[in-house]
């Protein structure tokens, strides 16, 4: 196999796959830069609100409100939209998906020193929901994260179960609630092998399945640990989302009231 072909063996095999070097420095500085444009915008929001499409997810963290994450912000910014619809980005998802795609998801997570923010163990299957909006999801969704910063250990870097998406069920109770929660699933994550730590250096891509199992501790490091996270979906098989590639071509963002969206909760 063509060393270019590895990452989506990897894929399939284990769930998930790290891109390295996708994106090259200059553009992460300004994928960076969006990222501070937006943080400002949401900095003394003490509750959930949307602004147009576009929404800053703030939950109480002990006590504090913590922007969790921020959603579909590329409808207001439009060096986030180019990131979004990036041929360096839409080109790795196409090779999984093929030509023709729909967004489901754009959200940019901070994951800021000392915010407490956290993922519990999950499947993104929990939110592609009803199921007969997402024909195939196995075949036909995957979610793309873009590093821009490194992501270790000590920031919170995505941890994610080798072969968990294979039975391509739902296996896990809840969904974006904070590390704390694995409690309640500790039994099913028994039966699986370890965590891997996806650690990733600015400009890379971590792309994984909908029934992968996954989740994030909170930042213990000094230093943030920003992933800029879009979702995607195969056109025949899912009618959720906005079109995103028509024929390999990115098309711009366009919604109304007709467009349908999937509901992602967590406290
Ligand atoms: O930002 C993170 O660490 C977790 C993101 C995640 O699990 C998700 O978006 O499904």
């Amino acid at each position: 196999m063509a060393p270019a072909d590895a990452w989506i063996a990897e894929y399939w095999e284990r769930g998930f796959a790290r891109v390295a070097g996708v994106f090259p420095p200059g553009e992460i500085a300004a994928l960076s830069a969006g990222f501070d444009d937006i943080l400002a915008l949401g900095r003394d929001l003490t509750e959930t609100t949307k602004q147009g499409l576009a929404e800053f997810r703030v939950v109480p963290i002990a006590g504090k409100p913590t922007l969790k994450f921020a959603k579909w912000a590329s409808s207001i910014h439009a060096g986030l939209d180019r990131f979004r619809t990036s041929p360096r980005l839409l080109s790795l998802v196409m090779r999984v998906l093929g030509p023709d795609l729909r967004q489901i998801t754009n959200q940019m997570h901070y994951k800021n020193p000392g915010d407490g923010v956290s993922f519990q163990m999950h499947q993104d299957c929990a939110f592609r929901k009803p199921d007969a909006a997402y024909r195939d999801l196995y075949h036909c969704f995957l979610q793309a994260a873009i590093a821009v910063d490194p992501a270790t250990l000590e920031n919170g870097c995505l941890q994610l179960v080798p072969g968990s998406h294979h039975e391509a069920k739902a296996l896990l109770a809840g969904g974006y609630e904070g590390w704390d929660a694995n409690g309640s699933n500790q039994k099913v994550l028994d039966r699986f092998p370890s965590a891997v730590a996806a650690l990733m250096d600015p400009g890379d891509v971590l792309l994984w399945n909908p029934f992968t199992i996954h989740g994030s501790q909170p930042n213990r490091s000094p230093f943030s640990r920003r992933v800029y996270i879009n979702g995607f979906a195969r056109t025949r098989d899912c009618d959720h989302g906005v079109p995103v590639t028509v024929d390999g071509q990115a098309v711009p963002l366009a919604y109304g009231p007709e467009t349908r969206w999937d509901v992602v909760e967590e406290r």
